[in-house]
């Protein structure tokens, strides 16, 4: 780089001082407690401009958001040009840039960045950036825009925004005026996007009973506001709880999907909500609106055992289900596989595997998203509620030119065509995938118990275990099997063997420092056992 722009990022990054702490771009971009990222802000949004510049110009993403973590914490992730995770190779460049202790370090970082991917300094770097709603969220989008400035980029504010938008954003303005737009660059043109999408992919089909939402207190209450103003009333009755952004201290707090998810209960005081009703459909989203879980009531919220979950799985086997269904109808010749993780309960893996190829990546949207991009129509979903369904340019190919000669196929190429329009195609969305839920559950005339039939969870746990180093632990398999510590996956064998339909495995968190213990079996005491022994190997290894 030249001296003065070299001058000009050493006089900003002076008021971005970096503290001592190591941070590295992970899963889920850098994420820590928010007092420690002014620094790292800053340098985002320095790497996003160069990102933008090795990539001709193309707009990419920067987001500002801790997801389902405590409102103390923030973090800040990067979107790619088609609104996919930021290229892995770069991850590791995020973190050098991140961690340089001195200004000399800081250039040497970036200068190193400008030569390996050639970079052509004329480029006009053009970056979209938005944020959650946490307090600390406007500082540092201020020290992004101190970043993006000293490279003079061109600055799109996308302001407070879901995660998902902000992907949205990005490939909108990447395709804008051109055959493949996809839809308006704006938070608007999101919004006309799903509402047009919804109306007709649910045409002529009972409109849904009113769905209770929790929004985590989170951006995701904002969005769903936005969205109903493009949408009549009675054809997306919403309730929205927990949509407080306001009070500090509410965001993720006893609410949103995470919890509901690990704790396997309804958010902290729903047994005191009026319209928590037996037998009607609710969902909660997470922080950042990019997951979501459904459950239902059978009997008074105060008892836990009427409380059923509805989580990534069962969404990822209704879509799968109902999909495969409508390729067939439609008489298309297009593959449809499903992609999960570890996490997916063994019993929604046996459910899929009679109806379509499965496949099994290791944890982490990135991973399920590139493995689903191999399959004409890849649904993929985390157990925890992340996933969306891709629709490859060759099954898009063959939906606009098949002739259907049935009036039931036409019917299914129909509904096919709708739900593509629909699906988020650049990441996970809740809201995206609460829309295509609800379509499929009208189409199909189901509620939620019809939906829960498809089969029956098996008992399951996770545990976190704390140890002294959880580098040492590796896995491959999918994170299925260890390879180290030596000697460790064949005491968990032995164990998981004794247990009927025992399934276990280990591996280290790529977001908390802990070592998490998944089991299931078919008894929820044999499950415990299981979990808890597992655990107690891990301590010992
Ligand atoms: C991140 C991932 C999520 C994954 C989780 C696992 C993205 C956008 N998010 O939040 O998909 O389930 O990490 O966390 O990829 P863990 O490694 O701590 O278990
Ligand atoms: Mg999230």
């Amino acid at each position: 780089m030249d001296s003065h722009r070299q001058s000009v990022i050493v006089q900003a990054s002076a008021a971005h001082h970096k503290p001592e702490a190591r941070l590295v771009y992970g899963t889920a971009g850098f994420r820590t407690k928010a007092t420690l990222l002014d620094s790292t802000c800053f340098r985002i949004g320095l790497i996003g401009a160069l990102r933008s510049m090795a990539l001709g110009g193309q707009v990419v993403g920067l987001m500002v958001t801790a997801s389902h973590n405590p409102e103390p914490d923030n973090g800040v992730k990067m979107v790619d040009p088609h609104g996919e995770m930021l290229e892995a190779a770069w991850e590791p460049v995020c973190t050098d840039v991140a961690n340089a202790r001195t200004p000399d370090e800081l250039l040497a970082a970036l200068n190193a960045i400008v030569q390996r991917f050639h970079i052509s300094l004329d480029v006009r770097p053009r970056v979209v950036y938005g944020w959650d709603t946490r307090p600390s969220s406007p500082a540092l989008v201020g020290a992004i825009v101190d970043g993006l400035q000293a490279l003079n980029a061109e600055m799109i504010e996308g302001g407070l925004l879901t995660t998902p938008q902000l992907h949205y954003l990005v490939l909108a303005h990447n395709t804008a005026n051109t055959q493949d737009s996809y839809g308006k660059p704006t938070e608007t043109g999101y919004y006309e996007k799903l509402a047009a999408a919804f109306l007709a992919a649910t045409d002529g089909l009972p409109a849904p009973p009113p769905l209770v939402v929790d929004c985590a207190n989170g951006v995701g209450a904002r969005a769903l506001q936005g969205l109903t103003k493009h949408l009549p009333e009675a054809r997306l009755p919403l309730v929205l709880l927990r949509s407080d952004t306001e009070t500090q201290g509410r965001l993720n707090n006893g609410c949103g999907a995470d919890f509901v998810k690990t704790q396997q209960r309804l958010p902290d005081g729903y047994a005191n909500e009026e319209r928590v009703r037996p037998n009607e459909l609710m969902c909660s989203l997470d922080g950042d609106a990019d997951r979501i879980v459904f459950y239902y009531l059978t009997g008074p919220a105060s008892d836990v055992a009427n409380f059923h979950l509805l989580d990534g799985d069962k969404i990822a086997s209704l879509a799968a289900d109902y999909l495969s269904e409508l390729v067939a109808k439609a008489q298309l010749d297009i593959k449809l596989g499903c992609v999960q993780t570890a996490y997916a309960n063994g019993a929604s893996t046996a459910y899929l595997e009679q109806r379509v190829p499965v496949s099994c990546t290791p944890t982490g949207v990135k991973h399920l998203h590139h493995e689903a991009a191999k399959y004409a129509i890849g649904v993929y979903f985390e157990a925890n509620g992340h996933g969306t369904v891709l629709f490859s340019p060759e099954a898009r190919a063959a939906m606009a030119r098949a002739q259907p000669t049935s009036d039931e196929a036409k019917d299914a190429l129909m509904r096919l065509r709708n739900l593509a329009e629909l699906i988020n195609q650049t990441v996970g969305d809740a809201i995206s995938d609460m829309l295509m839920v609800l379509a499929i559950l009208a189409a199909r005339r189901w509620g939620p118990k019809e939906w829960d039939a498809a089969y029956t969870d098996l008992p399951n746990k996770l545990l976190k275990v704390q140890v002294p180093d959880r580098t040492v632990f590796k896995t491959t398999d999918a994170e299925r099997k260890l390879t180290s510590p030596a000697g460790l996956q064949a005491q968990i064998d032995a164990l998981v063997a004794q247990f009927p339909q025992g399934r276990s495995f280990v591996r280290p968190s790529g977001t908390e420092d802990c070592v998490r213990v998944y089991a299931e079996a078919a008894s929820a005491e044999d499950t415990e056992k299981l979990a808890t022994g597992v655990a107690a190997l891990v301590e010992k290894a």
